[in-house]
């Protein structure tokens, strides 16, 4: 009877039980009554009850995995952007509401609950959240997974603006505890850095290859339940935290180092110490590829050790795993694991490839060539000694396959190489990836159609049945029903509740836009969620944006090739135009911008004072009227995303065609009903295609005009002369009109676009600033407007990250959902 008590008490979904629970885990896990409770000791409290709800799914889906051994996948990813667990585990678990209520019924602001959580930031942008994303559609989607990755101890930095400039703040999220992990000690890992290799011949006279490493570190996985939407599934994504081994203790008392004991400590526990921007600074940091290592290794292991207790042989580890590569920071896991079947497992060099062959399947995410992975020979020696030499056997069998292939042909072998060997000589871990793998996909179909014919030309010549598109997607429990309820609660009440799971059943909504009520609501919706947003942006910047002017959204990490310089361009050509004539007609706009840095990347930190001191002109210039305002949102992240997609009406997609790989964030808005001003990049073609053309504003070169253009000989002047506008908006930048007089301030950017412009954006500047202007004018017709916002959210059905899953389980990892039925205590305690 006791039992059955308590497992109600910590299972049960009703009012009455999830207040007991919280008020329980506040008096016994906290320690606190109401009169001294925090509001941090509130949210851990709720934190806890809703984890017990989780924990009963995350035991028996564990149950049902080991019980059949369930064909799983490991996505493994050097980032996690996670974002805030509590509301999106209320929503997955269909108790969202119920706790809002029981929270106001105990007098406690729901929201404020909400707020008080520290997001995870451990990544740095779409790569990150994509992997989110991901790992929500595995678990709504049942389908058995674990996410790898790294418990860093500092997140992505937190971003200030001070004086217009970005500054960096260490990002302390664990500083108050993290509710929603588990440490699990018990399957801790070894991982070895440095030294040297031997051979030796072992008792049965084999000859084998030994590693004595100069160092070694214990990797400690913090476990996460991943939840599945209204499903029994709680999949996990398992971090690993780096610490020094337990013979840390004992070198003390044998070598009588201390202080060089205590630096030991210190550099292991360095290891998952901080997620690396991604920079210029970055390449062949040393650290950077331990980290990598560091998790691979760990992961492996681990799913060896699950192999074991699953009593499957290593030569069926493919059977077992299907193992995805977030990009090529997890790449040197095809060396690991060639390492560990053939140094510990002692299989034969042939029958370990055939395994590590069928384990593995790469994402590329990327075209900017200076982007592509690659560590310095010296570098890569030092730190993983074996696998230098087992990449060098994978690419000597390799170089042979494709000298038979391509007989003769040196240059195309060269380029094949996995080692660059052009000057200073790399390993390179894109072809690592591509070698080692039985898939290789791009993540919009512009994107594979350019890595095809492009940056991995000669590897689909040599495997074009490796090759295949997987566009993106993102999880609209997140990006829709979490961050937009108002508008998720409409389409329900008009198509039913099941669009959540089944995105393209939002086509459903495509007659209302012909609906005038329909249209009306649909307005105020928007209005109501650009009122919140102007709350957020005046308590953040002190600035005032109009809800009725038109949200005119950039955000995203700034980058010269996403070019939010351009749209600055835009914005100086209206005020331009209205301090020619301050009677023009123009439509009221907030420009909203949101971003970080890289903090090496100069030219992007200066990119953020051009928008802020632009914004500092605009904003107060009385001839403007408040027509125009300029907000730069300090700190864009996962929870800021969440106010700011649902109150945008225009989404600026504007990087250069060919340079985007996909866009994710495209996506989140045109689910929330924005319109879209775009360049054909990334799966901005698949969006436009979608929503039908009529309803996306399009201007500037495509891919092939890029190109061309490129080949012919660009020169950025031509443009500059030809166009008076452009001239005015280049030449009032440069005057220091925007800078105190200051002549010198952006230069750099200015000179940059005059004699260089790498991007292309004086080439596109006309085409931008004219698209802008039927915008304008289609804006001003609120209910043609409200019609192709309807129509972007009805449409937006393929850009579903469970679409992308589906797609990755059929094609890819030959996986199966496996339905979870809940265990009872009994029953648990009998399996
Ligand atoms: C992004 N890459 C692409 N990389 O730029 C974007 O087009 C795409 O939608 C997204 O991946 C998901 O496929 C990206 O975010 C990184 O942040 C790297 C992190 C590690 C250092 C180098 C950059």
């Amino acid at each position: 009877m006791s039992s059955l008590q308590l497992e109600d008490d910590r299972t049960a979904l009703s009012e009455e039980a999830l207040k007991n629970a919280f008020l329980d885990d506040l008096f016994y896990v906290q320690g606190k009554f109401p009169a001294l409770a925090t509001k941090n000791d509130y949210y851990m409290a709720l934190a806890f009850a809703v984890r017990d709800r989780m924990l009963q799914r995350w035991i028996s889906t564990a149950a049902m995995y080991t019980k059949h051994a369930s064909r799983t996948v490991a996505y493994l990813s050097a980032e996690f952007l996670m974002g805030p667990h509590l509301g999106n585990n209320l929503i997955n678990l269909g108790i969202f509401d119920r706790v809002k209520q029981c929270m106001t019924e105990l007098g406690l602001t729901f929201e404020e609950l909400l707020h008080q959580e520290e997001e995870p930031g451990l990544g740095n942008g779409g790569l990150g959240r994509l992997a989110a994303c991901f790992i929500d559609s595995l678990a709504t989607l049942e389908v058995p997974s674990v996410g790898y990755g790294i418990r860093y101890e500092f997140g992505i930095f937190h971003q200030e603006i001070v004086d217009g400039w970005q500054v960096e703040k260490t990002d302390k999220w664990l500083r108050y505890g993290n509710p929603w992990e588990l440490v699990r000690p018990e399957w801790a890992v070894e991982v070895k850095f440095g030294g040297a290799t031997e051979q030796y011949t072992d008792e049965r006279n084999r000859l084998r290859v030994r590693w004595v490493p100069h160092k070694t570190v214990i990797g400690v996985p913090y476990d996460t339940p991943i939840l599945g939407y209204h499903t029994n599934t709680a999949n996990t994504l398992r971090l690993w935290r780096s610490e020094a081994p337990e013979s840390f203790d004992f070198a003390i008392f044998n070598s009588g180092d201390y202080y060089g004991a205590v630096n030991q400590k210190v550099a292991s526990e360095n290891l998952s110490k901080v997620l690396y921007p991604n920079d210029e600074q970055l390449r062949g940091k040393e650290l950077r590829l331990e980290q990598q290592y560091f998790f691979v290794s760990c992961s492996l292991q681990d799913m060896l050790r699950i192999l074991r207790t699953q009593k499957l042989p290593v030569e069926r580890f493919h059977d077992k795993f299907a193992v995805q590569l977030n990009d090529t920071h997890p790449a040197i896991a095809i060396a690991e694991l060639m390492r560990l079947l053939v140094d510990d497992a002692v299989l034969s060099w042939s029958e370990a490839w055939k395994v590590t062959g069928k384990t593995f399947a790469y994402t590329n995410h990327t075209l900017l060539p200076e982007a592509l992975e690659r560590w310095p020979l010296e570098v890569f020696s030092r730190v993983l000694p074996r696998h230098l030499q087992i990449i060098y056997e994978i690419n000597s069998h390799f170089l042979e396959e494709v000298r038979i292939r391509y007989f003769g042909d040196e240059a195309r072998i060269a380029r094949l190489s996995l080692i660059d060997e052009s000057g200073e000589r790399y390993v390179r871990m894109a072809h690592l990836a591509c070698v080692g793998s039985h898939a290789i996909n791009g993540v919009a179909e512009l994107h594979t159609e350019l890595l095809k014919h492009d940056v991995l030309k000669d590897f689909y010549e040599l495997w074009p049945q490796k090759f295949s598109n997987k566009t993106n997607g993102v999880t609209p429990r997140r990006w829709m029903m979490l961050s937009n309820p108002e508008l998720s609660d409409l389409i329900s009440a008009h198509i039913g509740a099941d669009w959540v799971k089944d995105l393209a059943q939002l086509k459903a909504l495509e007659p209302l836009a012909e609906n005038a009520e329909f249209r009306a609501r649909w307005r105020e919706i928007k209005q109501h969620n650009k009122q919140g947003f102007a709350a957020l942006a005046l308590q953040r910047t002190g600035i005032v944006i109009d809800p009725k002017s038109m949200f005119d959204v950039l955000v995203k990490r700034i980058h010269e090739y996403k070019r939010q310089h351009l749209q600055v361009l835009h914005i100086v050509s209206l005020y331009h135009a209205i301090k020619s004539n301050p009677a023009v007609e123009v439509q009221p706009r907030a420009f909203i911008f949101g971003g970080k840095a890289a903090p090496g990347y100069q030219l992007a930190k200066l990119m953020i004072k051009l928008i802020t001191a632009v914004g500092d002109v605009v904003n107060r210039d009385p001839d403007v009227r408040d027509r125009l305002k300029v907000v730069f949102l300090p700190n864009f992240n996962v929870t800021n995303g969440q106010r700011v997609y649902p109150a945008a009406d225009l989404s600026e997609q504007i990087s250069t065609a060919g340079k985007e790989a996909s866009g994710t964030g495209n996506m989140k808005f045109s689910m929330n009903g924005a319109l879209t001003i775009g360049t054909l990049d990334g799966a901005n073609v698949e969006i436009r295609e979608e929503v039908g053309a009529e309803n996306f504003f399009l201007f500037g070169l495509s891919a092939p005009e890029v190109y061309a253009l490129r080949t012919q000989g660009y020169r950025p002047m031509d443009y500059y002369n030809a166009d008076q506008g452009l001239r005015d908006v280049i030449d009032l930048v440069r005057s220091g009109f925007f800078s105190r007089g200051d002549t010198e301030l952006f230069r750099p950017l200015v000179d940059g676009l005059l004699y260089h412009d790498p991007y292309l954006l004086l080439a596109d500047f006309r085409s931008y600033v004219d698209c802008q202007a039927k915008v304008s004018e289609a804006y001003r017709d609120a209910e043609r407007w409200t019609r192709m916002s309807i129509l972007n959210t009805a449409r937006s059905g393929k850009f579903s990250s469970d679409r992308t899953i589906r797609e990755y389980c059929a094609d890819i990892w030959n996986v199966r959902p496996v339905p979870i039925h809940l265990l009872t205590h009994a029953e648990a305690g009998t399996a």
